[in-house]
């Protein structure tokens, strides 16, 4: 027996598929990554008045690859089959004409066995910490392996970062890996997911066929240009 899929609402043209030129201004500014600075602790961290991005998951989740899939560089973020070695907060720089006009930051990966427990519970300290305090944190980014879906460290993360999304921080689940799902599975898991991110935005992504690519780009550029949002829709009557 074949279940009828409920039907789709037709989606703006901005949530799945955003315009081409949207797309195309969004991967341009996020190629133009390079790397700022790292740091072991936060306070190691310098004091930005750019829009930050916070890339935050599960070790193995695929956050590195996401990063220089977006970015378009192989060797932004270190991807490896080692998890839990990237022990440091990094920081990435964006902006054209090398003007820094927002910043990404990859936080270590969390929840791999092999780490020490006492190594363990410092790196949750150590983001918790970042994640609500940093003052100019602009938006989180929680990648999930969707064959896992939201695990409990993923589920705390959740409410430890929920006073900021209520304060307006931006919020979004990437589904990476999504080559390895059917059309249905993705379907699934993207309508559970949507409903335990909590009024955050979820996308499915594929850095093998660039599943979301563009969606997940040119979120990222409208949440660091609030400004030029707002310009772009005045923009009509203005004239
Ligand atoms: N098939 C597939 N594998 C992926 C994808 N993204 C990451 N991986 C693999 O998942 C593993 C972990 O990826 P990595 O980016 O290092 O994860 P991280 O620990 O979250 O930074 C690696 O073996 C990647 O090649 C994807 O979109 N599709
Ligand atoms: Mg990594």
């Amino acid at each position: 027996m074949t279940i009828p899929s409920p039907p789709t609402p037709a989606q703006p043209a901005s949530a799945d598929t955003p315009p081409k030129s949207a797309a195309l201004q969004a991967l341009g500014w996020l190629h133009t990554a390079r790397f700022l600075t790292t740091a072991p602790q936060l306070h190691f961290l310098p004091e930005l008045d750019v829009p930050e991005i916070a890339f935050v998951g599960r070790s193995n989740a695929g956050k590195s690859t996401c990063i220089n899939t977006l970015t378009q560089q192989k060797q932004l973020a270190f991807a490896s089959k080692r998890p839990g070695r990237t022990q440091h907060i990094n920081l990435f720089a964006l902006g054209k004409q090398g003007v820094m006009d927002a910043v990404l930051t990859d936080l270590p990966g969390y929840g791999y066995a092999a780490v020490p427990k006492q190594d363990k519970i410092r790196w949750q300290q150590v983001m918790a910490n970042y994640l609500v305090t940093r003052k100019n944190l602009q938006a989180i980014v929680l990648m999930c392996d969707p064959r896992h879906g939201m695990t409990e460290l993923d589920e705390i993360l959740l409410d430890v970062i929920r006073p900021r999304v209520e304060e307006g921080l931006k919020f979004l689940v990437v589904l990476t890996k999504a080559d390895k799902l059917t059309r249905s599975e993705g379907a699934k898991v993207l309508s559970i997911t949507k409903l335990q991110a909590g009024g955050g935005e979820v996308r499915l992504f594929s850095a093998t066929k660039r599943t979301g690519l563009e969606a997940v780009a040119t979120l990222l550029w409208d949440w660091a240009h609030p400004a030029s949002l707002a310009s772009l829709a005045v923009e009509p009557t203005a004239r």
